[in-house]
């Protein structure tokens, strides 16, 4: 069916929400993808993974999961958006500790709102990308190649999704990340 959508939503939590650990947050929040009405379809496991920048907060849960949904994607991302505020996110500094994360990595192999923007932020100097936030959705999201903590979960569920515009599969994404990015990152 045509009106029926692919996308890949990374998730990733490294504050405790009152008592619940992270890892206990990511599992409620697969709970909420599902009641707000999102087929998932896999899921990658569970990893620990090192806070990046190194030093800038406690370690990590991520995944990775493969979703279906009707939805057009500034509608799937404000339901992100319902989510992650209703598992106590609060937005103040940009790449801060956060009791939930939710991006959209991929929406139908779209490039959006078109490839010079996304690549723009791509090739943002690292002291930049810190500092400015994107006011509007960008597809694909433009850290993948560089995140070892959206790659290895990935590469569980989707080895050979190729990046629409520079052609890397999430596999060669990942080999060609420096070995220390590798480094401290577990399933749990
Ligand atoms: N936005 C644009 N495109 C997208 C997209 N494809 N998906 C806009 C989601 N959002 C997108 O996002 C800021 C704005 O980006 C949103 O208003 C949206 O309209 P945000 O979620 O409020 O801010 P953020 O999470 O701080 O930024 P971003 O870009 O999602 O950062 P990252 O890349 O997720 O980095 N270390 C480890 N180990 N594991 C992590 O998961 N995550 C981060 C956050 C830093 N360090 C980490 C991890
Ligand atoms: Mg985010």
């Amino acid at each position: 069916m045509d009106n029926i959508h692919t996308a890949y939503i990374a998730l990733g939590a490294n504050l405790s929400l009152g008592d619940q650990l992270p890892a206990q947050t990511l599992h409620d929040a697969l709970g909420a993808l599902v009641h707000a009405g999102l087929n998932l379809r896999s899921v990658s496991r569970f990893y620990q993974t090192p806070c990046f920048p190194v030093g800038a907060g406690p370690d990590y849960i991520n995944a990775v999961v493969r979703i279906e949904t009707p939805l057009a994607p500034r509608d799937l991302l404000d339901q992100l958006h319902a989510i992650e505020a209703d598992m106590g996110r609060a937005r103040d500094t940009r790449w801060g500790a956060r009791t939930l994360d939710l991006d959209i990595l991929d929406y139908d192999g779209i490039i959006a709102p078109d490839a010079a923007m996304v690549e723009d932020w791509m090739n943002l100097p690292l002291r930049d990308q810190m500092g400015r936030t994107p006011d509007q959705l960008l597809l694909p999201h433009p850290r993948i190649a560089d995140r070892s903590f959206v790659l290895v979960p990935w590469a569980d569920i989707a080895p050979d999704w190729a990046h629409p515009i520079t052609g890397q599969t999430v596999a060669q994404m990942l080999a060609a990340l420096p070995a220390g990015d590798l480094a401290d990152i577990a399933p749990i």
